[in-house]
């Protein structure tokens, strides 16, 4: 019976288990969005497979200054940052860890204040989002956007493939398209959002049409077997609302992704970071066994497991990879603790965004003398 504890080989990266560490927006870059020393200390303290994980997704990055929407989140745009970025990787790689950065442009999810000479965000869409962010000073609602020209879609679809081929130059291992979650590929693939009447807008076809590009341009630059792609169907975070067919728009989108033969498919099962089962709120149930069935790829599951469901899910070969978000915060020896039973500390939420170690890199590991 397979283990979250067996290797696996997705795409071109093999990986010592199947536990990963989802990617956890922390907001401590540095001046230009660089990554720093302190974050690579954060990464390599959850690096190492034999105590950590198999694979690190990075916190979602920036792929231009008009993809950013939070304060203090790590870019892969400039030289500096992906100088910063191979720190990171390095000292991952050291620990005998993968990792693959997630590549992000949040849309209208995003103040003026954050945006090159104040711009307005940029959307499928200029109907605000019932959002906050947090920028200098504390949270805000998120400034009301413009709706991206038909004709200035490519150039977003060439800041993913660059920033795909700057990761490369950084040092990773693959790239994780960031397609959830509210943010600018989902604000184009819901019919709750999207409002365009051009080829971007309308029925499927036109709103899959961004994502299908976005994975084009990547994996044109670094290949289908370092490229994976985050999908949320059902999530109504950052005011997403709900698709009204959520099971044909993300079936199509996947089988539409199927002749780039991606590493893996990355799927947040309900809201993220809350319940899974969304039928209290009148959503539909998704059927997440038929979404996979339209793909090849590797199939990476994620919300609210602990390790008795990531065990079964594997066991089952309902999922070949199993993410954990805030457990991996808490714990950077998650993949022990998970290994040995043991207890897990407690994330402290007050400490996610911002800041430094405390809540960063001063969660400590099981004692080197935990008997086995
Ligand atoms: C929490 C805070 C800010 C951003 C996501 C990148 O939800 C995020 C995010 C999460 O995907």
């Amino acid at each position: 019976m397979t283990s979250l504890f067996d290797p696996f080989r997705m795409g071109d990266i093999t990986l010592a288990n199947r536990l990963v560490m989802a990617p956890l927006t922390r907001n401590r870059a540095g001046a230009g969005q660089v990554p720093t020393a302190l974050m690579a200390e954060y990464y390599r303290q959850r690096a190492n497979p034999a105590t950590g994980a198999g694979l690190i997704v990075t916190e979602a990055s920036q792929i231009s200054p008009m993809g950013q929407g939070y304060l203090d989140t790590p870019g892969i745009h400039t030289p500096e940052q992906v100088a910063g970025w191979k720190h990171v990787t390095d000292a991952i790689h050291a620990e005998g860890g993968k990792v693959v950065i997630q590549l992000w442009h949040v849309g209208r999810i995003s103040h003026t204040s954050l945006l090159p000479g104040g711009a307005a965000p940029e959307s499928s869409t200029a109907r605000a989002a019932k959002a906050k962010t947090f920028v200098t000073g504390g949270f805000v609602p998120v400034s009301a956007p413009r709706a991206l020209e038909t004709a200035e879609i490519a150039r977003i679809v060439a800041d993913y493939r660059r920033a795909a081929g700057l990761a490369m130059q950084a040092g990773f291992d693959g790239v994780e398209l960031h397609a959830a979650n509210g943010y600018l590929i989902e604000q184009f693939l819901r019919d709750s959002i999207n409002d365009r009447t051009d080829a971007y807008g309308g029925g499927i076809e036109h709103r899959t049409r961004l994502l299908v590009e976005a994975i084009e341009g990547i994996t044109a630059e670094i290949g289908g077997g370092r490229t994976g792609v985050r999908l949320s169907p059902v999530t109504p975070a950052n005011d997403a609302g709900q698709d009204s067919d959520a099971q044909a728009l993300y079936g199509r989108a996947v089988e539409r992704l199927a002749p780039y033969g991606l590493a893996y498919v990355h799927v947040i099962e309900g809201a993220t970071g809350g319940p899974r089962d969304l039928s209290e709120q009148g959503v539909t149930p998704f059927d997440y066994a038929a979404l996979r069935a339209k793909t090849a790829s590797a199939w990476m599951v994620n919300n609210g497991y602990d390790g008795a469901m990531a065990q079964a899910a594997v066991a089952e070969g309902r999922a070949d990879l199993v993410a954990f978000g805030r457990a991996f915060i808490a714990n950077p020896d998650l993949g022990r603790r998970l290994r040995e039973g043991a207890a897990l500390n407690t994330p402290d939420v007050k400490t996610f965004y911002g800041g430094g170690e405390a809540g960063y890199t001063d969660y400590p590991p099981l004692a080197a003398a935990h008997a086995v």
